[in-house]
């Protein structure tokens, strides 16, 4: 059977005289001859001929707090690779499918964006407890997925096509227990929180209660919780009766920013930590005054020197008013390595020429393959699609005295 081919020089041809006929079939002949699959509720990346690489985040839901992040920083990277010409002179355009915060949500983002919007590729889903359901889809389909703040164990292992830019909790994690011991070695006892109904959590839990053993610390309690709780009175009371001097949390940005706040309501002084759940100034809003001092591991400083950091940076500044966020920068480097994929691929066979299929799983093997320069720094694939990246920071939180506003201050 014969694969439908897309992106052909004569095909975009043919739309740009016949815009209105390009959006509104199913199928079109290219003057070549081939057999073209467009999509009539696609008109603009059949009209305009872009290359549509799939974004699948969360939107909506409590887990916006997170993805919106990633949403701006792939929607940066969409205008500033076009504005650089795009993949050698044909742009890229991102179709976007909210996931919502579960994993039905992802699920069907990520079937819309296969078979519907024809990806080329998928960056997505916000949380690994979705990837774990929604990623092996992409992956049964041949149609490459990049995590983009998928941090449990596991991710890249899901399959082939599954590859990820934010690196695992288990490289991440143990910076801030030792930032945290820095700041007063005369720590001792830590209790431990965790949401139960999360899978990165249950990860990343796992490596911090590692990390406390490893550092010679007592765990004195394991408090469980869920990802919806808003009232952790019982858990924090158990905890706080046994005098830790160190509380360390994983949870996501609302339950996380609620249970800060209580323990601080509770007469908790001591240092907390944070886990990537609680990696975004989202959770501002959430603890206010009390977020302040809660330490957070980072995979990414917008003080790093690379130039299209610098770039990234500014740009972001002056947009937002603030500093970049980590799911940002993980997004936008997330669709930088599609581009430079595409790029590189495209220099070597024309993808114009290429069916779907084939430019999917081609696209796959060659970001593997690649090293790229990002606003996370230099980066690179394991085989199995595990990031490998340089430099981590830890990052603490300072509240301004209103308790409204804050910033992460990074940790030298
Ligand atoms: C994961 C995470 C989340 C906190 C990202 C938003 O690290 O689910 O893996």
């Amino acid at each position: 059977m014969k694969k439908p081919a897309i992106f052909t020089t004569a095909l975009l041809a043919t739309c740009a005289m016949l815009l209105s006929a390009c959006g509104g079939t199913n199928t079109n002949t290219a003057t070549n001859g081939t057999t073209t699959a467009t999509n009539a509720s696609t008109t603009t990346t059949t009209t305009s001929g872009a290359i549509p690489i799939g974004i699948a985040l969360a939107q909506t839901s409590n887990v916006a707090l997170l993805g919106q992040e990633g949403f701006v920083g792939s929607k940066m990277a969409e205008k500033y690779f076009n504005a650089q010409g795009g993949i050698n002179g044909t742009p890229i355009r991102l179709v976007n499918q909210d996931t919502g915060g579960d994993e039905a949500g992802a699920i069907n983002a990520f079937q819309t964006l296969i078979n519907k919007d024809k990806v080329v590729g998928i960056v997505g889903p916000t949380l690994s407890q979705q990837a774990f359901s929604a990623s092996p889809i992409a992956d049964r389909a041949k149609v490459p997925v990049i995590g983009p703040s998928n941090t449990a164990k596991g991710i890249p292992e899901i399959g082939d096509y599954v590859a990820r830019v934010s690196a695992p909790v288990s490289i991440v994690a143990p910076n801030s227990v030792k930032a945290a011991l820095k700041q007063n070695p005369n720590i001792k006892k830590v209790a431990v929180f965790y949401a139960q109904n999360d899978a990165f959590n249950r990860s990343e839990t796992e490596i911090f209660q590692q990390t406390v053993k490893e550092q010679g610390l007592e765990l004195v309690t394991v408090q469980k919780f869920q990802t919806s709780d808003t009232d952790f009175q019982s858990q924090a009371t158990n905890a706080l009766n046994l005098k830790p001097d160190l509380v360390i949390i994983s949870g996501l940005a609302a339950d996380s920013g609620n249970l800060v706040r209580q323990l601080r309501e509770l007469g908790y002084k001591g240092i907390i930590i944070g886990g990537n759940g609680l990696n975004t100034p989202n959770i501002f809003s959430v603890c206010k005054a009390s977020c302040d001092g809660v330490l957070v591991a980072q995979a990414y400083s917008p003080e790093h020197p690379g130039e299209i950091n610098k770039t990234f940076r500014k740009t972001y500044v002056e947009q937002y008013k603030k500093e970049p966020a980590q799911f940002s920068a993980q997004s936008f480097t997330a669709v930088q390595v599609y581009v430079e994929a595409l790029k590189a691929l495209d220099k070597k066979t024309k993808i114009s020429t290429m069916s779907l299929d084939k430019l999917r799983t081609e696209l796959n093997k060659q970001l593997l393959a690649g090293k790229y320069n990002t606003p996370l720094g230099e980066i690179s694939f394991t085989p199995t699609g595990e990031i490998v990246q340089k430099e981590f920071y830890v990052s603490q939180i300072k509240m301004d005295a209103s308790g409204t506003s804050g910033k992460f201050v990074f940790l030298k």
